[in-house]
C-alpha cells in the first residue's frame, strides 16, 4: 500500500483544526474516530495530531465526559442528523464513545515527545477516566455503562438488539445518513427510530440519568482498562509516580471486573443493566479484552477468535460478529463486516499475547483491503470488497500506522 495515497485521505479530510471522518457521511468531529486518527497522523504531521486531541479535549464537558461529536460550525445543519438542535448541549452532542484517548495520547508523544502536550492533557484525561469510572457505574461493578448504542462506537451490534426492544421507536425525523450511504449497509429505520428516542430521553434527563438502555459492554471496558495503563505510562513521563501506580491499579480493577462479571463459557458478553442478564451474541467488542497483558483467560479467547465464530486468519480482517450466527450479515455495518479499528486493536493484541505471525497476517490484509477498496469504511470479511463509505478517515489514518 502507498503511504501517499492515504495521506491524501487524510489531508483531504482536514478541515484545519480536525479531521472528518468521511466528507459526506460524517461531516463532524466524532471522539474515537479522532483517537486513531491521530495515531496515523503522529507519522506524517505530529503538529496536526495533537491538534486533533487538542480540540476535541476543548469541547470536554465540566463533568469530564468527552463527547462523541464536536459539531462544525461551518458545515450545514441539513448535512447531519441529529445535529446540534437536536442535543441542545452548545457545540456538541451529550454522548460519549469508547475513550481510547490516553493510548492516543501517548503515542502521538512516543513519535514526537512533547511535554507540554503531555502535561495539557494529563489531568484532561484523568477527568474523563473519573466521570467514566465514577458516574458510569450503574450497576455497582466497577465497570462503566453505556446508556446509547452510539457509545459503544458499534451503533447497530447484535449485541443491542435485546435491551433495544424495550424502547419505542421515535417517528417524524429525516435520516441524513441515507443520502450518503447504501439503505442495505446501514442500520434500519426502525433501529434508527430506537436511537433517536434513546437520546431524546437521555437529553430530556438533563444527560443525567440511566433509562432503558443502560449496558456494560465488554469492548468499552477492555478500551478503559487500556486506557489506564496508557494513562499509567503518561503519569510516569511526567515524574508521578503515584498517579502512575493509582492508574495501574485502576485498570487491574476494571480488567478483574471483567474477567469476574462478564466472561463466560469461552467469551466476554455484554450485561444488560437492567435485567442484569447477559446478552448472547458474539461481537468483536467481546475480543478486545486480550489488549490487556495480563488476562488469564487469554488462551480460550484466542482459541475462540481463530474458531469458526471469527475465523482470523481465515477471512479478511476481523469480523464484527459471529460468522456462524443465522442473522450474520457481511454488508451491514456492525452485523458482521470488518472494520480497520478493530483489527488495528486485534494486531496489537495478537503482538501482546505472542502471536506474531497471525499478527503479521491481519497486518498485510488490512493493508491490502484498505487499497483496493479505496480506504473503505468497512468489508465484507468473506470476499474483501468494499462497503459504506469511501476515503474514511481511520481506515486511511491506521493503515499509515501499520505501515510505519
Ligand atoms: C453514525 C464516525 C462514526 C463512528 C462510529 C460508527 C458511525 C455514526 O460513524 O456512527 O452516524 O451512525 O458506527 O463508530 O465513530 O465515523
Amino acid at each position: 500500500m502507498d503511504v501517499t495515497r492515504a495521506a491524501a485521505v487524510l489531508s483531504g479530510n482536514w478541515l484545519g483544526s480536525s479531521t472528518v471522518p468521511s466528507r459526506g457521511l460524517y461531516p463532524h468531529q466524532w471522539s474515537w474516530d479522532s483517537a486513531f486518527i491521530a495515531i496515523g497522523l503522529r507519522h506524517l504531521a505530529p503538529e496536526r495530531a495533537r491538534r486533533e486531541l487538542l480540540t476535541l479535549f476543548s469541547a470536554q464537558w465540566r463533568d469530564g465526559r468527552v463527547p462523541h461529536i464536536l459539531f462544525n460550525p461551518d458545515t450545514p445543519p441539513e448535512a447531519y442528523f441529529p445535529g446540534p438542535g437536536f442535543w441542545r448541549a452548545g457545540r456538541t452532542s451529550g454522548l460519549i464513545q469508547p475513550p481510547v484517548h490516553a493510548r492516543a495520547v501517548l503515542a502521538v508523544h512516543e513519535a514526537a515527545p512533547d511535554r507540554e502536550f503531555l502535561a495539557t492533557l494529563y489531568p484532561k484525561l484523568r477527568a474523563w477516566h473519573e466521570y467514566l469510572l465514577g458516574a458510569r457505574d450503574a450497576g455497582g461493578r466497577g465497570l462503566a455503562a453505556i446508556v446509547h448504542p452510539w457509545e459503544s462506537g458499534m451503533d447497530n451490534s447484535p449485541a443491542w438488539d435485546g435491551p433495544l426492544a424495550r424502547v419505542t421507536p421515535s417517528t417524524g425525523f429525516i435520516r441524513r445518513d441515507l443520502t450518503h450511504g447504501e439503505a442495505a449497509d446501514r442500520p434500519s429505520d426502525e433501529d434508527y427510530g430506537r436511537y433517536v428516542r434513546l437520546a431524546a430521553d437521555y437529553r430530556d434527563s438533563g444527560y443525567r440519568d440511566f433509562g432503558e438502555f443502560a449496558v456494560e459492554d465488554p469492548g468499552f471496558n477492555a478500551l478503559l482498562a487500556d486506557a489506564e495503563l496508557a494513562l499509567a505510562a503518561i503519569a510516569d513521563e511526567l515524574a508521578l509516580p503515584a498517579a502512575a501506580a493509582t492508574h495501574r491499579e485502576s485498570a487491574a480493577r476494571v480488567a478483574k471486573a471483567l474477567q469476574e462479571t462478564l466472561w463466560d463459557n469461552g467469551f466476554f458478553f455484554a450485561r444488560d443493566v437492567r435485567t442484569g442478564a447477559l446478552t448472547p451474541q458474539h461481537t468483536c467488542a467481546g475480543l478486545l479484552p486480550l489488549l490487556l497483558p495480563d488476562l488469564a483467560v487469554a488462551p480460550a479467547l484466542l482459541a475462540t477468535a481463530t474458531g469458526p465464530r471469527f475465523g482470523l486468519g481465515r477471512v479478511h480482517g476481523v469480523p464484527s460478529y459471529d460468522l456462524t450466527a443465522p442473522d450474520f450479515d457481511p454488508a451491514r455495518y456492525w452485523r458482521g463486516p470488518s472494520w480497520t479499528n478493530i483489527g488495528w486493536l486485534l494486531h496489537r493484541a495478537l503482538l501482546a499475547h505472542g502471536e506474531p505471525v497471525l499478527a503479521t497476517q491481519l497486518r498485510e490484509d488490512l493493508l491490502t483491503t484498505a487499497a483496493t477498496t479505496d480506504f473503505a469504511e468497512y468489508c465484507d470479511p468473506l470476499t474483501g470488497a468494499g462497503h459504506g463509505t469511501r476515503e474514511f478517515s481511520w481506515t486511511a489514518a491506521l493503515a499509515v500506522d501499520l505501515l510505519a
